[in-house]
């Protein structure tokens, strides 16, 4: 496994949700798989989960891990090509992404979108040049379109919860002070398109996600019949795509509370945090029993403990070789 940005990488997804549960069975199992391998993770933005749990999962494997921010710890990095370099970005991306690549066995790395362009960022320039130029396998923390390690995490945790063989999940819009990137719900609805589940998607209008994402999901624009016979509300404000990087509203009424949720099948409350309280969801249904924030969270050093497991089998693989 050379880079891990869609369902497609990790291959058969039910193996996959095997081998999840296999590391929470015994999560120390591979302990020497790692030794003497390090890993880098990469951010140019905001973490706390991501950079824990990826830690964690790293550190279960024997793994060392080096963490770098790059807007505060490094010089600012350039990452258009062909430009004069007389701003404040003293180094080009062409050759920080392989000096980096020479320090570890594999990066990890977090940029968000910017929305400034929308073809920028759905070509996934800034991850495209890791994996073009670090010479080692990559793994997306999230980039600029997708959020893989926290759809898995959320898949490993629908499994562990589900009472019915295929539940119904519903991922609703919610409203944001702030226009927040795409990448989590384009991941989510990617990878529930691969598991065995019953997906919808409510949202206001002009809120669609790309076309390749929307394809083949059911859409039901009222939110309250969406939330009928929900066993899942998986919540996410993301800003407009048709209008891209948009705040379009704000509307208070699609805010997740106890009488949206008394629609749905009892259903579990999910949202990747962090989550604005009473704007996305009311205090009471993320404290209620049927909020997984904090179990869907555990489950990112699963998700990401089974791809470092996977990319570094790999490499055990090409040393033997
Ligand atoms: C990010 C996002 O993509 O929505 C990361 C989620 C895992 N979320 C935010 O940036 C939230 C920031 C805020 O102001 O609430």
């Amino acid at each position: 496994m050379q880079r891990f940005l869609t369902p497609t990488d990790i291959g058969e997804l039910q193996k996959a949700l095997e081998d999840a549960h296999a590391v929470k069975a015994s999560p120390y199992a591979d302990q020497t798989l790692g030794k003497n391998k390090t890993l880098l993770l990469i951010f140019f933005n905001a973490s706390l989960r991501t950079r824990l749990s990826t830690q964690r999962a790293a550190m279960n494997l024997g793994m060392n891990v080096i963490v770098l921010d790059v807007n505060k710890d490094s010089w600012k990095l350039e990452t258009e090509t062909g430009v004069i370099m007389d701003s404040d970005k003293p180094e080009h991306i062409k050759e920080a992404v392989p000096v980096m690549g020479q320090y570890c066995d594999i990066i990890g790395v977090r940029s968000f979108a910017k929305f400034e362009s929308k073809e920028e960022d759905y070509s996934e320039s800034i991850i495209n040049q890791f994996i073009n130029y670090s010479g080692v396998p990559v793994i997306s923390l999230e980039s600029a379109t997708r959020h893989p390690l926290q759809a898995f995490a959320d898949i490993i945790t629908i499994e562990e919860n589900k009472t019915t063989e295929r539940p119904k999940v519903v991922l609703t819009w919610a409203p944001h002070p702030r226009a927040l990137p795409q990448a989590v719900p384009n991941s989510f609805v990617e990878w529930m398109k691969e598991a065995d589940v019953d997906l919808t998607i409510t949202h206001p209008e002009g809120y669609e996600l790309a076309p390749e994402f929307m394809e083949g999901v059911n859409f039901e624009a009222d939110q309250n019949i969406a939330f009928k016979n929900a066993d899942f509300i998986y919540a996410k404000n993301w800003a407009s795509y048709n209008s891209y990087g948009k705040i379009l509203t704000k509307d208070l009424s699609w805010t997740v509370t106890e009488e949206k949720m008394a629609l749905t099948n009892n259903a579990k409350f999910m949202h990747c945090l962090p989550v604005r309280r009473n704007m996305i969801v009311s205090d009471k249904v993320i404290e209620s029993e049927n909020s997984l924030v904090i179990p869907q969270a555990a489950n990112r050093v699963v998700s990401a403990q089974v791809v470092l497991q996977r990319m570094l089998q790999v490499i055990a693989e090409e040393e033997d070789f």
